[in-house]
């Protein structure tokens, strides 16, 4: 007889998939669940930009076509949620960070990151998570757009952490020499967010 530690174990066994590959206290789910304080913004495009600045020799702002046209790259990753949920093999498109560090330069003091999304939202962390190769600044999924539930027209995607850290609807990155807590960082969530040592809650 086989024992697993988890019914959620199990079922990764019964798929053929390797149990050992999905955190503790996660399970695996096939859909991919929309999760988010507040409202779905609406975007223009047209009048969309980006922002990178803080901590940077030269400060840049890219509209939408000037994004595109930087070199992307496609990853495919596991993301873990902090409700528990992680979803297998989901591929993003789009600009790794080391493409806007050539263009923006970042100072030797600058070691942390704070995403800016719409309305408010932010993540912080440690500039090393972004430098990392499977992260990404995405503005496709699974070889289409992002919909705007999962963050059109553009998102971080940061899959060392647990899913809270790649914020929905990326305005800016702000570089800086001195860590702050983001949104749920304030709400209890734990500043670091591995989850491969369950840092859900900062408490
Ligand atoms: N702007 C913004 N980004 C956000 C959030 C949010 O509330 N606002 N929630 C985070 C959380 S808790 C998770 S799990 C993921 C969910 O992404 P998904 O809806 O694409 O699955 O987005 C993250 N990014
Ligand atoms: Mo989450």
């Amino acid at each position: 007889m086989t024992l697993f530690r988890s019914k959620a174990e199990r079922k990764l066994v019964e798929r053929g998939l390797d149990p050992t590959r999905l955190p503790p206290g996660q399970y695996l789910t096939e859909k991919w669940p929309v999760l988010h304080a507040g409202t779905v913004p609406a975007t223009d495009l047209s009048t969309w930009d980006v922002r990178v600045f803080g901590a940077v020799e030269r400060e840049l702002t890219l509209n939408w076509e000037e994004l595109k046209r930087l070199p992307s790259r496609d990853v495919t990753v596991d993301i873990h949620c902090v409700t528990r949920w992680s979803r297998f093999d989901t591929s993003f498109t789009g600009v790794h960070w080391s493409e806007l560090a050539r263009l923006v330069r970042p100072k030797p003091e600058a070691r942390y990151v704070i995403a800016h999304a719409e309305q408010g939202f932010t993540s912080n962390l440690p500039l090393e998570a972004l430098e990392a190769d499977d992260a990404l600044i995405a503005y496709a999924a699974d070889g289409q757009p992002l919909t705007p539930e999962h963050g059109w027209p553009l998102r971080l995607m940061v899959p060392s952490r647990y899913f809270w850290k790649s914020a929905k609807w990326l305005r800016g990155l702000e570089l800086r020499s001195n860590d702050q807590p983001g949104f749920w960082e304030r709400y209890g969530y734990h500043n670091d967010a591995d989850y491969r040592k369950e840092q859900r809650y900062g408490f």
